[in-house]
């Protein structure tokens, strides 16, 4: 897969080199390139932003080094059969999930436009449609100053899912919302730490009431943390991961 994450603060995705997603990219599994949204200005001032129409408070990004930057990523890759997906993260996006994940990570090309200041001019928006997908995509409801730490956040998420970077492929059936639901508590050594021991049935050998717990547990935990998911459950939309069809 390739990634093109574009903002005026490239060294915040500095984090991208390290760990499971930095080593990923060393082995070739993902092409994952960082660019400066100014390197497309053409004043003096490398200047991206300007007083919003229409009057308020902020400032908004300009169109141009926008279409320009998003062409050229567009282009970095050559013909190819599908358009490329652009997701803008904002607040006033779609929530992204672990089926969003999961669908996203069967792209050939993802470009991530970080916003600043109170948004990207929406024409640049509609214009970009002619050459992707565009998605604005939300990690929560709650503001943060501009899309790079969601980009972080997305791409590790998505990262991880594709084939060869987690090292034991088994730990992505395991895990929180891989079948819709909380993970369920782990333990290790010693069975007895500070008065609070380990749940038996852990120690027991049986592996099918040990199954059976877990899944208990699971429905536990969700039911008191997350009553949302159970009802998306009932719902019958059930993230990707889980389904046999
Ligand atoms: Cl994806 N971007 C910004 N700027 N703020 C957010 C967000 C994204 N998700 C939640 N808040």
């Amino acid at each position: 897969m390739r990634i093109d994450v574009v903002s005026i603060f490239p060294e915040y995705l500095a984090p991208l080199e390290l760990s499971l997603i930095g080593k990923a990219r060393q082995d070739g599994l993902l092409d994952l390139h960082v660019h400066d949204l100014r390197d497309f200005t053409t004043d003096k001032h490398r200047s991206v932003d300007d007083t919003p129409y229409g009057g308020g408070a902020g400032m908004v990004m300009k169109a141009e080094p926008w279409a320009q930057a998003l062409a050229s990523v567009a282009e970095a890759r050559g013909v190819q059969d599908s358009k490329p997906v652009l997701i803008v993260p904002s607040p006033a996006g779609e929530r992204f999930n672990q089926a969003l994940a999961y669908e996203l990570a069967e792209e050939d090309q993802l470009v991530f436009a970080c916003g600043r200041y109170e948004g990207i001019d929406e024409r640049v928006i509609e214009w970009a449609e002619e050459h992707f997908t565009v998605r604005p995509v939300s990690l929560g409801d709650y503001v943060l100053n501009g899309g790079e730490v969601a980009v972080l956040a997305m791409v590790e998420a998505i990262g991880r899912l594709l084939p060869g970077v987690v090292g034991n492929p088994e730990s992505l059936v395991e895990e929180s919302h891989s079948d819709g639901l909380l993970e369920y508590p782990v333990y290790t050594k010693p069975a007895s730490w500070r008065d609070r021991d380990v749940p038996a049935v852990l120690l027991s050998g049986n592996h099918g009431k040990i199954a059976q717990w877990r899944r208990h547990e699971q429905y536990r935990r969700t039911a008191e943390r997350r009553p949302d998911l159970l009802e998306s459950l009932d719902a019958g939309t059930l993230p990707r991961a889980d389904r046999t069809v």
